[in-house]
């Protein structure tokens, strides 16, 4: 399922942190979710389609993945906790980090 990055058969916020694993590491990514599970970065994580998982996709994931998640900017990032960014905080870092070139 394209933005369900952990595999776990759901596309909401705990997505979140996976997404951002492969994006950073991609091999760390592949042993923790991609082997285990046996699914596909490129399956789920390759958003606008253009073959790879990139700075590119995080517009994309963070639409599908927040769409389906009620609680987005509520709690579910990294473990538990009033401290924990939003979602669209986690998104917003991300496209500064990795650089948004947003769509085409
Ligand atoms: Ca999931
Ligand atoms: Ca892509």
């Amino acid at each position: 399922m394209l933005g369900d990055v952990n595999g776990d058969g759901y596309r909401n916020n705990y997505d979140i942190d996976a997404f951002e694993l492969a994006l950073e590491e991609y091999e760390d990514w592949e042993q923790e979710f991609g082997e285990p599970i046996g699914i596909n970065l490129l399956g789920v994580g390759d958003c606008n389609n253009d073959g790879v998982l990139n700075n590119y996709d995080i517009d994309c994931i963070a639409d599908a993945v927040c769409a389906n998640c009620m609680e987005c900017d509520s709690d579910g990032l990294s473990g538990s906790g009033d401290d924990n960014p939003t979602a669209p905080e986690v998104f917003a870092f991300l496209r500064e980090y990795f650089g948004s070139k947003g769509s085409p």
